[in-house]
């Protein structure tokens, strides 16, 4: 475990000096709120799991990390601005994320809907800017899976589900529909942008999107938990908020020793699944198992 979190220590230092030079700052401009905004959100703290898994995956194919950090930076938007939204008074109306007042709260509701809006489209903006060496098809074809996954294939998808469901209901297979797009689709976005930018094989990749989705469910469910038993102080929300909103979860749905026995059987799948890569894949086998014990 002390490996994986010198790793984390190390792709959060690299995502954090990427996400400064790639993310500009206009304070003269007639928008400088708009940055602001952009980056208060951006630098609110964060685990920048996504980044790592990303990085994981490169190391997996072996793939140089400073060539690609634009895709590391990119995804790190995608996922701030789907909490800048998340957070906004029409969906989950939270006053505080990351341990700081939310965007909206600081900046206002127009202008943190233009920040999430600035951070997604920014985001396609550097995935898209030519590298030099690589393939221009494995390029677009990263660029386009983690427009599915953020997008209609998974995470804007499992949102608008989750809304609907407020009002008809929802039992297990829909809750996990649910989880599938809005925290796996991210963790698969992250892992096979890796494997297209590499050229990967088709098994390779169907091994990386079923990892993702065992991984995420696993680190979906843990996060369920968390907001019954974790500590506001470490987690940096409120906890309790599930219940507060009338939201089911693996914690409603199930005892809590149930529910970490279903992280735990899907950090165990999730391992499995990378059989094929053998022991190259233990960083992230050591992922899924940090997902299922994790505190915050
Ligand atoms: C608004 C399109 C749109 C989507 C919102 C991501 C999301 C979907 C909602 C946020 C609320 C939530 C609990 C989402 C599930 C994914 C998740 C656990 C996000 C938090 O990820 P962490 O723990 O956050 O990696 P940090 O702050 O560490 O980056």
């Amino acid at each position: 475990m002390e490996t994986l979190a010198k790793y984390l220590r190390q792709a959060a230092v690299d995502t954090e000096k990427a996400l400064d030079s790639l993310m500009p700052m206009r304070q003269t401009a007639p928008e400088a709120a708009l940055y602001y905004a952009m980056r208060y959100s951006l630098f609110a703290g964060g685990k920048r799991l996504r980044p790592a898994l990303f990085f994981a995956g490169l190391d997996l194919f072996g793939l140089p990390r400073e060539k690609y950090l634009a895709f590391a930076a990119a995804l790190e938007m995608i996922h701030t601005y789907s909490l800048v939204h998340d957070d906004l008074p029409a969906m989950d109306n939270d006053d505080l994320r990351r341990g700081q007042p939310t965007c909206h709260k600081v900046y206002g509701e127009g202008m943190a809907i233009l920040a999430g809006d600035g951070l997604l489209t920014h985001a396609f903006a550097l995935m898209l800017r030519p590298i030099p060496g690589l393939e221009p098809a494995n390029q677009l074809a990263a660029a386009g899976e983690v427009a599915r996954q953020a997008g209609l294939g998974g995470m804007v998808a499992g949102q608008a589900a989750e809304m609907e469901s407020q009002s008809r209901g929802i039992d297990r297979p829909l809750l996990d529909y649910i989880y599938q797009g809005k925290t796996c689709a991210l963790f698969a976005a992250s892992l096979l942008a890796a494997a297209h930018l590499a050229g990967a094989k088709m098994e390779e990749q169907e091994a990386l999107r079923r990892y993702a989705e065992h991984a995420g469910l696993c680190f979906q469910i843990t996060d369920d938990i968390l907001d019954v038993e974790g500590d506001q102080a470490q987690l940096g929300k409120p906890v309790g908020s599930d219940q507060k909103n009338q939201k089911l979860t693996y914690a409603s749905l199930f005892s809590l020793q149930q529910a970490k026995q279903h992280a735990a059987d899907y950090a165990a799948a999730a391992s499995d699944d990378l059989a094929i890569f053998q022991e190259k894949a233990d960083l992230l086998r050591a992922f899924a198992k940090m997902f299922a014990e994790r505190q915050k």
